[in-house]
């Protein structure tokens, strides 16, 4: 019995079985221990593939954090360069270490290893935004995925298709990327894959008629979810971000509440330019998350503190590699755990 639970857990933790239900069962003995063997799964993941963050925060902290270091006032000056040098910006870095400073002048955190527990809790702090469950619980649920060109909004829908229908619900994609070159295709060779339906029109076509379409197929279908794939647009162009509000106005206007999620798809490894990202699609979309790709091969991770301290929109999953099992809820105990052990 035992054993066949490790090897589940083992299966869970490679992505083959998706349904994370263990945070809803009781935390009877057996529960607890079961919860405890999938999510160190998923620690296990996050320490492997945002492993680059790691190094680079490590390359700064690890004399730091020796045993016999003393606390001093060098002591937060370098620290405070390491957490810049991961791309976690000055005002964030510095709300992480006001808090740290003042218990330390009050006699506590003497020691480096209290020390980097604290920074851990002071991490988990501005990484612990409330979201709400996804997907959302409206009928069907449109979901809206934003952001620049390349930032793998197709893959991330993709992903996302494939873990909701994983979790039994029914998905239908909307292709709203009219724009580019091959976009449709690209939606449909995943939709053919996952066997889920595409609602299309022709290249060129404007999007929010695409949408449109989208969500009455999505209500005509009963369908759970529909993910609706939008074309890569600069944050500075004016006419594009209107478009976007044009879109949601539209899905609003078949189905009131929708868009029920605007999700803005940010690719990790471009570090700083994020914040202006997210500062711009908010103005033409209220956010509901934002989802971090390629957070693998990259060392400049610390960027979702950023986020999250500046915008406290809440992060909802991160892309951790370019499989389809390789979108993971975000959590930030894992995530702290990950880039600093
Ligand atoms: N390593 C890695 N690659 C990713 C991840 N997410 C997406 N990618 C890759 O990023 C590239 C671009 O992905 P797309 O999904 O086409 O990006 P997009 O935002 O839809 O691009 P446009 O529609 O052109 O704006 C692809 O090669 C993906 O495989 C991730 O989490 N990790
Ligand atoms: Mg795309």
């Amino acid at each position: 019995m035992f054993k066949w639970f490790r090897k589940k857990e083992a299966k869970e933790a490679e992505g083959e079985v998706k349904e994370k239900a263990p945070e809803q069962e009781p935390a009877a003995e057996e529960g607890s221990s079961r919860e405890e063997g999938s999510s160190r799964g998923l620690w296990q993941k996050f320490r492997e593939r945002l492993s680059r963050t790691r190094e680079r925060l490590q390359e700064g902290l690890e004399e730091l954090f020796e045993i016999e270091r003393s606390i001093d006032e060098s002591f937060f000056e370098e620290l405070e360069e390491a957490l810049i040098t991961a791309d976690i910006n000055i005002d964030t870095v510095r709300a992480l270490l006001a808090p740290l400073r003042v218990r330390f002048m009050q006699g506590e955190l003497t020691k480096p290893k209290a020390f980097k527990a604290a920074l851990k809790a002071e991490m988990l702090k501005i990484l612990n935004i409330p979201a709400p469950p996804f997907p959302p619980e409206a009928r069907p649920a449109v979901v809206f995925l934003v952001g620049v060109n390349g930032v793998g909004k197709t893959t991330t829908i993709a992903k996302l298709g494939y873990r909701l229908k994983q979790a039994g619900h029914s998905v239908l994609f909307v292709a709203a990327d009219t724009f580019r070159a091959a976009a449709i295709e690209q939606l449909e060779t995943w939709g053919a894959r996952l066997d889920i339906p595409v609602v299309k029109q022709k290249m060129g076509a404007d999007p929010s008629s695409v949408v449109f379409e989208g969500v009455k197929a999505a209500e005509a279908r009963k369908t759970d979810v529909a993910l609706v794939d939008t074309a890569g647009r600069l944050h500075t162009k004016y006419n594009l971000m209107e478009e976007l509000k044009k879109m949601a106005r539209v899905a609003g206007k078949v189905l009131p509440g929708a868009p029920h999620e605007n999700l803005l798809v940010i690719d990790a490894t471009t570090g700083q330019n994020a914040v202006n990202q997210v500062k711009l699609f908010g103005e033409a979309l209220p956010l509901s998350g934002l989802i971090l790709t390629k957070m693998d091969g990259t060392a400049k991770g610390g960027i979702a503190l950023t986020l999250a301290y500046l915008f406290k929109i809440p992060i909802r999953f991160v892309g951790l590699g370019e499989k389809l099992e390789d979108l993971e809820e975000f959590n930030a105990e894992a995530f702290v755990d990950a880039i600093l052990p």
